[in-house]
């Protein structure tokens, strides 16, 4: 990785990040209005990796975020929007990030992760049938184990690992069924030893980084067949070094972060040829106005270029801090939050 060094665009791809925000009218800003926190995570996150987050001004970015806290004790993707458990993971990242999970209200929050407080309090918003599903299954974990990101129900493995990571990182795994969570984990692995949305959905790099994950928070990795899921994982590398999600697509430079995190943690890294992607990656810069885009040539964006530049951590790139591949979070933080160390 050595000979690869130095061609990572750090001050670019710094000015960039900070650009963004001052663009509020541009296409990206619009487009990404909705699902601002997520933004502001993959920004701040990669900030944070270059060793640059202290050119952000913290306080600014805690009020907004508080902001965007419903009373339910979860967030929204930006203020006045709905809460949903994926803005709410990215508004604890965002809160890790400077150390600054004290101004949380923990147990609201981790209640509101199991709905109890969101349906009880807005008991007289919802028809009969949610109230109902209130009293059968006791928040936003089902009865066989699943999570739903929200009210409506929708059920995905993408929102069992928000549920798992998110109260991890505020030591609140006791309030769910870890076990259950697990079990349906493990029921949405296939044959290939890869892990889809639901029981028998096609596996996808996506999906498999958030069971992975999951059950590696939850030191439940033994359930997985590890030389299988590390075959069909490293089978992901195309000849350009990129990474696809899933057979016969293209590469996209976010695969360097879902498909390495999973080969890490189940120990089969080593079957890639990490120069390659890192070669890949780095042709995916914007070299002049700075920011990583899916595949070389395109339009760079918040989110590549924040799976571009973990994924080049994961890989160990010189000078990058190294980031923890099951909380998304860099290394320093999650010792911070688990041992109280830097
Ligand atoms: C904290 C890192 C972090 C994540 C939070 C939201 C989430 C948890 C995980 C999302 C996992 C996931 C499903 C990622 C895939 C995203 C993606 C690029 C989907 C595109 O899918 P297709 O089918 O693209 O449009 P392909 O590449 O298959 O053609």
């Amino acid at each position: 990785m050595d000979l690869l060094s130095g061609e990572l665009e750090v001050e670019k791809h710094v000015k960039y990040i900070l650009s963004i925000e001052k663009k509020k009218d541009s296409f990206e800003s619009v487009a990404m209005e909705h699902l601002r926190m997520n933004g502001a995570y993959w920004g701040l996150t990669t900030l944070d990796l270059l060793g640059k987050i202290e050119t952000v001004d913290q306080d600014e970015v805690i009020s907004w975020v508080m902001q965007c806290q419903h009373e339910s004790g979860g967030f929204a993707g930006n203020v006045g929007h709905d809460p949903h458990i994926l803005y709410t993971l990215s508004a604890v990242q965002v809160l890790a990030l400077f150390d600054k999970l004290d101004v949380l209200d923990v147990d609201k929050l981790s209640d509101c992760i199991l709905w109890l407080n969101f349906m009880e309090k807005n008991a007289a918003t919802f028809s009969p049938c949610l109230l109902d599903r209130k009293l059968d299954i006791c928040g936003l974990q089902n009865e066989d184990g699943s999570f739903s990101g929200d009210i409506w129900g929708e059920v995905d493995t993408r929102f069992s690992y928000i549920a798992i990571c998110c109260l991890s990182l505020l030591h609140r795994l006791d309030k769910i069924n870890t076990e259950k969570a697990v079990e349906y984990i493990v029921s949405c692995q296939n044959l290939d030893g890869g892990f889809g949305c639901t029981p028998g959905g096609e596996s996808h790099a996506g999906q498999i980084f958030c069971c992975v994950s999951a059950l590696a928070i939850t030191g439940s990795l033994y359930h997985i067949d590890k030389d299988l899921l590390g075959w069909w994982l490293c089978e992901r590398q195309l000849k350009s070094g990129g990474l696809n999600g899933r057979p016969e697509k293209l590469p996209d430079v976010c695969y360097s972060w879902w498909v390495l995190t999973s080969l890490i943690l189940i120990d089969r890294v080593h079957w890639i040829d990490k120069v390659k992607l890192a070669r890949f990656i780095l042709d995916c810069q914007d070299k002049e106005n700075g920011g990583i885009s899916d595949r070389p040539d395109d339009a760079v964006d918040v989110f590549h270029t924040y799976f571009g530049v973990a994924g080049l951590s994961l890989l160990e790139y010189p000078g990058l801090k190294a980031i923890d591949p099951a909380h998304a979070l860099p290394v320093d933080v999650i010792n911070k939050i688990f041992f109280d160390r830097k």
